[in-house]
């Protein structure tokens, strides 16, 4: 295996091809968006990772990557393409498809496929293994086809991507050992090879985890500000337990992951997936629930004004797609109410951004969505000067509280009753 062909250059096919590339393959990149395959020609980045830009170059500089809109013949071709979800919650693999049907014309024999994409239980199987056989040759004797997720964390990715321990699963073992062969490479995790089923359920319970404990900590905020006590405190008391690890209650749960991933399983087993289900609506009612207690917040006052600080769906990334801030923002817009949005991360985002300073000019109220690192060191005195009202919602937890209400700050906090944060608690994330 010396050439590799990437389909797809996100978050994802991007730093594996530079990764490969710098790891002594000669790697193509191809994507279907020819303004993708000029930035990365001329080593630039159509993406926003940390690190990544130095791996980029170095992989296009020496030659090792290029890309282009074709496929074109390799020894392995990988498929990182989104997989998104419909209106109706289920997957839409159209971009898997269509990867696929770009691979058919140039498949050879000894080939290997695998594919990256997060997809329902049973696709690799039983969706691209007949995709790719429309090239007349038989999956497990012509070629061979494996399974292996991505599973990094964004903001994180080159080391994760080394450093994770890797899934492989094969359509056959002869599939998932020619998989390792490559991933072996460059990663320095474990590699564990399974059936590519096993590797498509691994990823998705993995995501469908961390969704259903966040659903539980935001539950357990709504309950705690019933009861006037404090949610974060409660949370991390009860991870001192050795066998306890509760997540962090916030806004919502966005990106293309942890609010897709759990649909996949739920559209294919509903009967059985009704916890995974009701875990989905409780943290899609998120945004909602802060608007609501906002709408307490702002009662009374007359044409007032909102910042909304930090629209990626989680701290310090670039990301806005799928972020719960779209949604609170969307019901800012549909109750009139006026608002200014501050995020040095984001660059593409279907909204004006605006300065710091602008944003808190006349504000009423401060609304920390994304919890950036930046923000905790957000110093209150000039701040508050610019407002029209000293108050702050923080729906992360993740300012310092009791400097806010020095300085004159009404403090509100997600999940914490009573209206405002009793100052004495130090927060420990
Ligand atoms: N969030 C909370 N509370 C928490 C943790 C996260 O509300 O305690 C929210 C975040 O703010 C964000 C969302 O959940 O809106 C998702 O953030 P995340 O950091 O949990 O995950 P992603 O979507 O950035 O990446 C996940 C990762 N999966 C796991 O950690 C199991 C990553 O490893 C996967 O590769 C990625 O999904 C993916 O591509 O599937």
């Amino acid at each position: 295996m010396k050439r590799i062909c990437v389909l797809g250059l996100g978050y994802i096919g991007l730093p594996t091809a530079s990764i490969l590339a710098t790891n002594g393959y000669q790697v193509l990149g191809v994507d279907i968006d020819p303004q993708v395959v000029r930035i990365v020609n001329s080593g630039g980045l159509p993406v926003g990772e940390p690190g990544l830009k130095t791996i980029v170059k170095a992989a296009v500089g020496s030659g090792q990557l290029r890309a282009a809109c074709r496929t074109e013949p390799a020894d392995a071709f990988i498929i990182a393409v989104p997989t998104p979800v419909t209106a109706g919650k289920e997957a839409d693999l159209r971009f898997v498809e269509a990867a696929a049907e770009s691979v058919v014309p140039v498949l050879a024999r000894g080939n290997l496929v695998i594919l990256e994409s997060t997809v329902p239980p049973g696709t690799t199987r039983d969706l691209l293994v007949p995709w790719l056989e429309r090239s007349g040759l038989k999956a497990g004797e012509d070629f061979f086809v494996a399974h292996c997720p991505e599973r990094v964390l964004p903001g994180r990715i080159l080391k994760e991507l080394i450093e994770n321990n890797r899934v492989i699963g094969g359509i056959d073992p002869p599939s998932a050992m020619l998989a390792r062969e490559i991933y072996s490479r460059f990663v320095e995790g474990e590699i564990f090879l399974v059936d590519a089923t096993t590797a498509e359920m691994v990823k998705l319970i993995e995501n469908t985890y961390r969704d259903v404990n966040i659903a539980l900590s935001n539950e357990l905020a709504l309950i705690c500000t019933r009861l006037g006590i404090n949610a974060w405190e409660v949370i991390r008391l009860a991870n001192f337990h050795p066998r306890v690890r509760l997540h962090l209650p916030g806004p919502g749960v966005g990106g293309h992951c942890l609010a897709v991933d759990p649909w996949f399983i739920v559209h294919k087993f509903p009967a059985e997936s009704r916890l995974v289900a009701l875990s989905r609506q409780t943290n899609d009612n998120m945004p909602g629930h802060v608007m609501k207690e906002l709408a307490g917040i702002l009662n009374g006052i007359e044409r007032p004004k909102v910042t909304v600080l930090g629209v990626s769906y989680k701290a310090n990334v670039d990301d806005a797609r799928e972020s719960p801030a779209l949604n609170i923002i969307r019901q800012l817009a549909e109750r009139n109410i006026d608002f200014a949005v501050y995020d040095s991360h984001v660059k593409d985002f279907p909204g004006e951004l605006v300065s710091l300073t602008e944003a808190f000019r006349s504000s009423d109220c401060a609304l920390i969505v994304a919890d950036h690192e930046e923000f905790k060191y957000l110093h209150p005195q000039e701040l508050g000067k610019l407002m029209r009202r000293r108050t702050v919602f923080d729906t992360r937890c993740c300012l310092d509280h009791g400097l806010w209400k020095a300085h004159g700050f009404t403090v509100h906090v997600l999940g914490v009753g009573g209206g405002e944060t009793n100052g004495q608690f130090s927060v420990t994330r």
